[in-house]
């Protein structure tokens, strides 16, 4: 009934049972501008082969999920204009009527599930809102942890949301949220969020086999692994927090809800800082994706 579409390397990594990493690709479609988002993401697909896996980047095209696209299908979804983002509830309308989208976290989590792999990575997550209180805007992504059994890697959460409120829900929720080789939960463009991380892991086996004893002892959901930005590439706090603050500001004059919401926040940022944010960025999501292809290969290994 769900067309899956494996990309060639991925077709050949499930026969060889070795290593894949999931990718997103809302942050191709709307959490970067083109022409740069292309090179990133294959740069990031380059970086989990080098380590030793398979990237499988998510989408939806003409109402098929792709599990890995081609490199010219990353560079059509790269350029095309007005993808759709999807979410939890937006992935099976799309494929049911033949669509084509940008998956977000969320929707990546359950593409990988479904096409059983368990590691994915990201740059940040999306969480609790600023303001929450009153907007409501709370991502689908944390429920989606609570539920899919899938390990995300992130940088954290960026300065756009409630770091605070988004680590309570994530702890309402059951979700691990483990810090790699630091005890503080980090901030995406900061390593440091002023909040400690629930747990800490030093080494992607650990991780790998807490995702395995958790599935084994019947728990449902997926584990937030909190990998810090490389200190080299960190931006001071100092210099995003006006720049986040006018962006969330413009976000309430324009009137922006719902699914908009951190497309407009993310757009505003990268137009108001002057490539470094985007830099960072790059650094950060390479990051992840080498931490994430090591988790994967601890799993295949401790897997069997
Ligand atoms: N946060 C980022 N970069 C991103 C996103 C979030 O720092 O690219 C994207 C991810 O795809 C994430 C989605 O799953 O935004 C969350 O959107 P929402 O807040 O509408 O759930
Ligand atoms: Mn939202």
């Amino acid at each position: 009934m769900i067309d899956l579409s494996l990309s060639k390397e991925v077709r050949a990594a499930k026969a060889a049972k070795s290593p894949i990493v999931a990718l997103e690709s809302t942050i191709i479609t709307h959490g970067m501008p083109y022409p740069r988002n292309v090179e990133v993401a294959r740069q990031v697909e380059a970086d989990i082969r080098e380590t030793g896996a398979t990237p499988a980047t998510m989408a939806v095209l003409e109402g098929r999920l792709h599990v890995g696209l081609e490199p010219e299908q990353l560079t059509a979804l790269a350029q095309a204009n007005q993808v759709a983002k999807l979410s939890r509830a937006d992935l099976a309308a799309c494929l049911a009527t033949g669509g084509t989208g940008a998956t977000t976290v969320a929707a990546t989590m359950i593409a990988a599930h479904h096409a059983q792999i368990p590691v994915f990575a990201t740059g940040g997550i999306g969480g609790v809102h600023q303001g929450a209180e009153s907007s409501f805007d709370i991502s689908a992504d944390l429920q989606e942890l609570a539920q899919t059994p899938v390990t995300v890697v992130a940088a954290g959460a960026k300065a756009i949301l409630d770091i605070a409120k988004t680590l309570e829900v994530l702890e309402t929720l059951g979700v691990p949220v483990i810090a790699y080789g630091q005890d503080a939960f980090p901030a995406f463009w900061s390593a440091r969020s002023g909040h400690k991380a629930p747990l800490r892991m030093d080494e992607p086996a650990a991780i790998a086999r807490a995702h395995l004893v958790r599935r084994a002892l019947g728990v449902p959901g997926g584990q937030l692994v909190a990998n810090p930005i490389p200190t080299d590439a960190e931006i001071p706090v100092e210099t995003l927090s006006p720049i986040i603050a006018s962006a969330q500001a413009d976000a309430a004059r324009h009137r922006i809800t719902g699914k908009d919401v951190t497309p407009f926040l993310l757009q505003r940022i990268y137009e108001q800082t002057d490539g470094h944010s985007l830099t960072a960025n790059i650094a950060l999501v390479r990051n992840n994706a080498r931490l994430a292809a090591r988790i994967a290969q601890a799993m295949t290994n401790t897997a069997g």
